[in-house]
C-alpha cells in the first residue's frame, strides 16, 4: 500500500506539470482527489490492514493528498499568473496613440452677438433682467401706453393663449416689471434681453420668432443728450471706433419724443456702398424718452423722474456685422451656416 501511494504521489506530480492549462489541471485534480479517487480507493482499503499498521498508512495517505493538493495549487497560481501576461500582451494599449477628436460645441452666433452687447452694457453699469416669455395683455401691451384699441398694435399682433395672456411681442413688459418694482424710486438702469414672438409670415428679414435686447434708464435729470452719448458709446464698441450715429424723428406708443438710430457705415465710412445702400447710413434700432403714461403706470412720479429707452433686434446687428442675408440662417440649426462662427 505504501508504494502504491508513492507511485500515485509521483504519477500525480508529474500530470500536474504537463498540464498546459486550468480545465487540465482540473481533470487532474478531479482524477487523484475526487470522491472516486484513488486515494479515497486506498483509505476504503485499510480495513485488511492490521490494526498497528493503519494509522501508518492513514498520515500517509494525508501527506500524499497534502502534497497533490499544494502541487495543484502552486500550478492553479503559475497558470493564471500566465493567462493575465497573455491578456494583457494581447491587450496592450498604445497610449502613444493619437486621440480621436472631440466634436465640442459653439455658442450660437446669435447668442454670442447677446452676450458681446449685455457685456457692454453691464460695463456701462447696467443690470441684465430676464423675464416670461408668455405675459398678460397688461404688461405687454397697457403698460407700454398701449390700450386695447390703439391702432399701433396692428403691428405687433401676437400669439394669444387667452384674451389676456400671449406670447409677448417685445422685450419691454420685462422692463414695466422692473419699474414696478422699483415702487417709484430711481435709478433704473436694466438691459432686456430675450426672445420675442409676433404674428407675422416668415420671409428673409421677417421671423415670428426672433431676439431682442431693450435699454431703459430711470433717473432725475435724464435727458436726450443721455440717450445719444450712450448710443454712441454702444454704436462705436460694437462697429468701431470711428463711428458715429444719427438720430431720425420716429414713432413709439411708448417714447416721445421717439427716435430711429443709424450708425456711420462700417463698410465704406459712410461713403456710400451697397451695406448702406449708397446713403452712408445704417439704421440699427429705436430710442426715446420714456412717455410720461408708462413712467406713471410703473409708479413713478413723471414730473420728478424722466428716463430714456431703445430697442434693438440682435439677428440684425449680426446680420450686418457678419453680412448674413437670410434670417432664417439663425433658426435652421445647418450646421454649414454654425460652424462659420466658431469661437477661437
Ligand atoms: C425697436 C424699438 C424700442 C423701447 C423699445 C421701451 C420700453 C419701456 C418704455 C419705453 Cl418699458 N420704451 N422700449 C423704446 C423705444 C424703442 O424698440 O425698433 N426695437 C427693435
Amino acid at each position: 500500500m505504501k508504494e502504491r501511494l508513492y507511485e500515485l504521489k509521483r504519477q500525480a506530480l508529474e500530470q500536474i506539470g504537463q498540464a498546459r492549462d486550468l480545465k487540465a489541471l482540473n481533470d487532474v485534480r478531479v482524477a487523484y482527489l475526487g470522491k472516486k479517487g484513488p486515494i479515497t480507493e486506498v483509505l476504503r482499503g485499510m480495513g485488511a490492514l492490521p490494526p498497528e499498521e493503519r494509522p501508518k498508512i492513514g498520515a500517509l495517505a494525508n501527506e500524499v493528498r497534502e502534497a497533490i493538493q499544494q502541487a495543484l495549487e502552486a500550478k492553479q497560481a503559475k497558470l493564471e499568473q500566465e493567462e493575465v501576461e497573455r491578456k494583457l500582451a494581447a491587450e496592450a494599449i498604445d497610449v502613444t496613440l493619437p486621440g480621436r477628436p472631440v466634436k465640442l460645441g459653439n455658442p450660437h452666433p446669435l447668442t454670442r452677438v447677446i452676450e458681446e452687447i449685455e457685456d457692454l452694457f453691464i460695463g456701462m453699469g447696467y443690470t441684465v433682467a430676464e423675464g416670461p416669455e408668455v405675459e398678460t395683455d397688461y404688461y405687454n401691451f397697457e403698460a407700454l401706453n398701449l390700450p386695447k384699441g390703439h391702432p399701433a398694435r396692428d403691428m405687433q399682433d401676437s400669439f394669444y393663449i387667452t384674451e389676456e395672456i400671449l406670447l409677448r411681442t417685445h422685450t419691454s413688459p420685462m422692463q414695466a416689471r422692473t419699474m414696478e418694482k422699483h415702487r417709484g424710486r430711481g435709478p433704473v438702469k436694466i438691459i432686456c434681453p430675450g426672445k420675442v414672438y409676433r404674428r407675422d409670415t416668415d420671409d428673409a428679414t421677417h421671423s415670428h420668432q426672433f431676439t431682442q435686447i431693450e435699454g431703459l434708464v430711470v433717473d432725475r435729470n435724464i435727458r436726450m443728450s443721455d440717450l445719444k452719448g450712450t448710443l454712441r458709446e454702444f454704436a462705436r464698441k460694437l462697429f468701431g471706433e470711428g463711428r458715429d450715429i444719427r438720430f431720425r424723428p420716429s414713432f413709439f406708443p411708448f417714447t416721445e419724443p421717439s427716435v430711429e438710430v443709424d450708425v456711420s457705415c462700417f463698410r465704406c465710412e459712410g461713403q456710400g456702398c451697397g451695406v448702406c445702400k449708397g446713403t452712408g447710413w445704417i439704421e440699427i434700432l429705436g430710442a426715446g424718452m420714456v412717455h410720461p403714461n408708462v413712467l406713471e403706470m410703473a409708479g413713478f412720479d413723471s414730473k420728478t423722474y424722466t428716463g430714456f429707452a431703445f430697442g434693438m433686434g440682435p439677428e440684425r446687428i449680426a446680420m450686418l456685422k457678419y453680412g448674413i442675408d437670410d434670417i432664417r440662417h439663425f433658426y435652421q440649426n445647418d450646421l454649414r451656416f454654425l460652424r462659420q462662427f466658431l469661437r477661437v
